[in-house]
Parts: C-alpha cells; structure tokens; sequence
C-alpha cells in the first residue's frame, strides 16, 4: 500500500508542499507533519500557501508553522498537494508552482471527487488529511515520526472530526488517535487550543451570527449569514466563521445548516453541514463546490439575496419538502 507515494519520495531531493485557500486546521497541520517528515527523511522541503490567505490565530501554536511561505519558488522534483477538495481550492499561484515548476506530483485527500485526479491516494473514508498521513509515515519508515508530528496528526484529526464527534469517526481514526498521543504530546492542550479557544471578537461574531439565523421548510434547514458590516462591527475577519455553523447543525430539526460568508461585494463563501441522508457534497457539487458526505463548501458570485434564494431553492429536492 501507499506504493506510489514511496516511490516518488524515494526519488524526489527537493520538495514542495501545497494547501488549500482558507486553510484549516488539517491542512496546515497535515502540511506542517509532511514537511517534518520530509526533513527528517533528509530532504529538502518548502510549504506554500497560496498569497493573501491569512492563517486562523487559533493554528499559530502548530510546531514550525514560521516555514509556511518562507521561501521563494523555484523548481522542484515532487510537489504534494494535500486536503485540496478541488484544483481551484489551490489557489492560482499554487496551482501554477504544482502543475508547471515541479517535476513530478502526488496528490493525497479525504474529500469526494467527482472526477478522477492522476497520481493521487484519495481515502474518502479516512476523517482528516492527517489520518492518512499518518498511515503513510508509518508504511514509509515510522522510526522518524516524532512529537511534532504527532502534535500536528493529532490537532488536524481532532479538528476535522469536531474532536471525534462527527460521523466521519471511525475505529481506525480511535486507534490512530491513541497512537499520535502515546508520543507524548498533550491532547488536551492541542484540542484547547486548535478547536476550543476563541477570542472576544469572536464569541461577539458567533451572537451576532447565531441571533438572525434564518430557518427554511419547517426548521428543516437553518443559514446564518456573515456581512462585512458584522466583521467590522464585531472586529473579527471571516477566518473567524468557523465553527461557528456547528450551533445549527446541533439543533434537533435541521437537517442542512448553511453559513453564507461574505468575503467581497457579491462573493460569498458558503459552507454546509448536513446529517444523513442529506449528501452535502453533492449539494454544493451542484454550485461547483465539493466536500463530504456531511461537510462541504462552495462560491458564490451573485448577489446575497439571489445566493440565499439559490441555496434554498435547490435544497428543497434534497430535503424533499
Ligand atoms: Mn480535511
């Protein structure tokens, strides 16, 4: 298994790593774990973020997160991109370093692809980008996994699975999980830290979000909407949205929640939680996004009240109302 990553890291000195816009906590931590693990291999890597993506504050206590952007592209043997649900998700500039400057690719996710991507290792059923990773390493030489590594496994795979709440959370990622903390690394601190904390700015978004939540069909579906007005108002920015959708999937009713984030006039950022059997992935497929069964996004470039109308309106087939 993992055969194709083995081969090209064997053979590949200089590496580059990519992530996708709006990072995560799995990307920057599955990111920050493979760069770790390359030089610890004894290889030469550099991690890109694509321009004008700021990190979540939250993500800043991640070990050698100073290595992100820290370094000018130049041509590289093996590129991996890691937790892109789409090429677009890359960004341009990354797409452009990943397709055009390196030699050879590999390309490893969790999310549903509609299509298939070339030289990849895609586990749809795995909960995190880490959960691979992790698998990975292990297969490849586990002699070099370290406390860092474990320390960005373990915040990307609690992060991505609502610390092993949601229903992505299988056997496998409990075992993986009880491995990464046998390295010695404070799980409890990590959760506090990467999923629990937030700021007073954004407790003031989260009230000002969660009070004009909007429900459809019978309480069947709740949005929340996040104007720039509120982002100025509460002095947040929309890297502070996340989570925050959770509140209205926790209702008993919903069955599709949606957070709309504006990120310019006319763009807006959604994001969707869904629970069974509502596919959100396929939902969000249908306005070019992607995602999981139970978690996905998409763009949009309309205006609000035309987005708002779109995603109700398409939602009524799914919800069958
Ligand atoms: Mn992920």
């Amino acid at each position: 298994m993992y055969e194709i990553f083995i081969k090209k890291i064997l053979s590949a000195q200089k590496i580059a790593i990519f992530m996708h816009i709006n990072p995560d906590a799995d990307c920057i931590g599955s990111s920050l774990a493979m760069y770790k693990y390359l030089i610890n291999y004894g290889k030469q890597v550099d991690v890109f973020l694509e321009p004008g993506n700021l990190i979540r504050k939250n993500l800043f206590v991640y070990p050698n997160i100073s290595v992100i952007n820290n370094s000018k592209p130049t041509k590289y043997d093996l590129g991996i991109c890691l937790d892109c649900a789409t090429v677009e998700r890359m960004g341009k500039n990354s797409a452009n370093i990943y397709f055009d400057r390196c030699q050879d690719r590999i390309w490893i996710d969790h999310h549903i692809y509609p299509y298939i991507i070339e030289d990849s290792i895609i586990e749809t059923t795995s909960a995190s980008t880490s959960q691979i990773l992790y698998k990975i390493f292990k297969t490849l030489d586990a002699s070099i996994i370290d406390k860092e590594i474990a320390f960005c496994l373990f915040g990307a795979l609690a992060a991505d699975t609502g610390v092993f709440s949601f229903s992505s959370t299988t056997a496998e990622t409990m075992a993986i999980a009880s491995e990464l903390i046998s390295y010695g690394i404070d799980n409890n601190y990590i959760v506090d830290k990467i999923y629990r904390e937030k700021s007073i700015c954004e407790f003031n978004l989260m009230v000002e979000s969660l009070s004009k939540t909007q429900f459809f069909y019978d309480n069947k579906m709740a949005v929340i909407t996040f104007l720039t007005n509120d982002f100025v108002k509460t002095g947040c920015d929309i890297y502070s949205t996340e989570g925050i959708i959770n509140n209205l999937i926790e209702i008993d009713e919903v069955i599709l929640a949606i957070a709309i984030a504006e990120e310019r006039e006319n763009v807006y950022k959604v994001s969707i939680r869904s629970k069974d059997p509502f596919d959100s992935s396929a939902y969000a497929r249908i306005f070019g996004g992607g995602g999981h069964k139970n978690a996905s996004g998409c763009k949009f470039k309309l205006p609000y009240e035309k987005t708002l109308e779109t995603l109700v309106k398409t939602a009524c087939n799914f919800i069958k109302c």
